[in-house]
Parts: structure tokens; sequence; C-alpha cells
């Protein structure tokens, strides 16, 4: 049976293999397909350093959305290496108790490869999750570099999970991350410095001018799943919040437009690629040789 019929019955495996070929850079045909379904799933990002618990959160997360009978999607974005199978395999163990549950479906996605790069194949993986008819998709990144901004460009709701005790959270904090957290997690509040953490972010947050939304600050215990109805109530007060004003749908034509940029992008720098490994153009300075490569390839100034 072809892919989208058994996609259609609602088979898990189907939704699998669709997300596979998604990462090999091939899920466009059925994108195409299946986007007409899409924009009924709530999306929430869940973003932070390595190791502050953020598979552990999203799992009581899963847990707190089946309590209330709603069906939920993970995807658990691995952007180090095909190599860090521990990680892989952590992720694995920890939300294993959902394996069983037909309304929940997890996927690890390793991003090397993936021609649109890890964004491209991330915000297929959603779209094809919500295409598949899931209420809540999760997708979690561990915040190095850029993929926090990806995940807020995505997600309809972005949580930055911090942890005390460590200077990795103070680096997010100043590394702009600020502006993209719709709720800040303190994780292992157990911890004795979870306190000072969470008045860090207060008066980080004191330095900048909101407007609309100001974020909210929720102390967790994810291991025992103690503030996870606060997370809870804080993201159902952020989509509220979203709906109320519009902002849900602002935020769903950025991330289209941001998904479309990257796609085109995507295509722009291969063919650029091609044309400049064609032709050394020797002799011109840098300046001529990309006005030369622009209108070549039908880009002209
Ligand atoms: N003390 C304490 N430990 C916790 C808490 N939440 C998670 N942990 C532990 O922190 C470790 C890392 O948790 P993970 O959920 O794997 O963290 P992560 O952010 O997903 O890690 P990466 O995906 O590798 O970036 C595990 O050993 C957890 O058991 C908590 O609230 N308190
Ligand atoms: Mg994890």
């Amino acid at each position: 049976m072809d892919l989208m019929r058994e996609f259609d019955l609602h088979n898990p495996r189907a939704l699998a293999r669709a997300i596979s070929r998604a990462e090999a850079g091939r899920g466009g045909e059925l994108i195409r397909a299946l986007y007409p379904k899409t924009g009924r799933a709530t999306t929430v990002g869940l973003t932070g350093p390595p190791g502050v618990g953020k598979s552990t959160l999203a799992s009581a997360l899963v847990r707190e959305a089946r309590s209330r009978g709603r069906s939920v999607g993970v995807v658990s974005v691995d952007p180090s290496s095909p190599f860090s199978h521990g990680a892989l395999l952590g992720d694995r163990i920890r939300l294993a108790e959902h394996f069983t549950d037909e309304s929940v479906f997890i996927r690890s996605m390793a991003s090397r490869g993936h021609l649109g790069g890890l964004a491209g194949a991330t915000a297929d993986a959603v779209l094809l999750m919500d295409a598949f008819g899931f209420d809540l998709v999760l997708i979690e990144t561990v915040g190095v570099g850029q993929s926090e901004v990806a995940i807020a460009e995505l997600a309809q709701t972005t949580i930055v999970a911090l942890q005390p005790g460590s200077g990795d959270s103070i680096q997010v904090l100043k590394a702009g991350i600020m502006e993209i957290a719709d709720i800040f997690v303190v994780n292992k509040a157990d911890h004795p410095m979870a306190d000072q953490l969470r008045r860090e972010i207060r008066s980080m947050m004191e330095m900048l001018q909101w407007s609309g939304w100001v974020p909210e600050l929720v102390m967790t215990q994810a291991v025992d799943g103690k503030g996870v109805d606060e997370l809870v109530a804080a993201i159902e007060r952020h989509r509220a919040y979203l709906s109320e004003t519009g902002e849900v749908e602002r935020r769903r034509r950025d991330a289209f437009r941001h998904q479309v940029r990257q796609l085109a992008l995507g295509r722009m720098e291969r063919r650029l690629d091609r044309a400049l490994r064609a032709q050394p153009r020797d002799g011109l300075d840098p300046y001529e040789a990309a006005d030369r490569v622009l209108s070549e390839l039908g880009l002209e100034g």
C-alpha cells in the first residue's frame, strides 16, 4: 500500500516513514499532499542547555496531556551528531513509558545530512505530526547556537528551560534567548541554588521592555512531576493570549514565511555553489564576480 494511503489510515509506521523521508530531504511531495490537513495542532517548543531536564519535562508534559485525553507527538532533536547514541538512548528510556500508548508518538531526529538542514527536517516533522492528527506537538531541541531561535519560529509557544548552579543557563540568557521565551522554566527546583536562578531571570527580565505577553516563570522538578501542572497552566494562558489577540495567526504566518525562506534559501545556495564551483572567475574582484554569478543565475542586483 502506498505511504499516503497508510498515512490516511492512521498507521503510525506510515508517519515514521514519512518523517524518515523528510529527514532525507525527500519530504516535499508528501508535505504538498498533506498540507491541507495541517494547522490544527498546538505546537510547543522546549529548549535549553544540555542536561537541564528537557526530555524529563517532555515526558511529564506528555503524561499530563494524556491524562486530559489529548494525543501527543514529540520531536526530539539532537543536533550534535549521529554519534551521540547515548543521548538518544537516554531519551528513549525516559520516554519509554509512553511507547505502548497509541496516542503518543515519539521521534528522535539526528540532523546530519538533511538538505534543508536541521530546521527543515524539524519543520517537516512537525507538519507531518500535525497532519497525522496529534492535538499537541512537542519539539525538544538542545539550546546551542541558532537552534533556540529556529524553535521559536516553529512553535506557537516556546519554553526555555534552565537549571540552577550552571553557568550554561546564564550564558543562554545573555545570548539573546530572553526574547524568544514565552515561558521560562527553572527545572531542578530541588537544587539549593534554584531560587537564586529565579531571581537572576527576574532581574534580567526587568532590563528588557515588554509589550504584549510578558514571559511567565515556572519552577519545576521534572523527575517527580512537581510544578508540571503550573507549567501546563502557563502554556494554556499563553494559548489563550495568542488566540484572544489574534497573535496565533501572525505566528502561523511568520512560521510559514520562515519555512518558505529556508526552503528557497537552501535551493539558491545549492545553485550558487554549483555555479561557483563550475567556474573559478580568476582575475575578477569579488564584487564583480558576485555580480556575474548572480546575473548567470538570473538574479540581478
Ligand atoms: N535533581 C533533579 N534532577 C532532574 C530533574 N529533572 C531532570 N533531572 C535529571 O537531569 C538529567 C538530565 O535530564 P534530561 O531530561 O535528559 O535532560 P535534557 O535536557 O533532555 O538533556 P539533553 O537532551 O541531553 O540535552 C537526568 O539525569 C534527569 O533525571 C529535577 O527536577 N531534579
Ligand atoms: Mg533530552
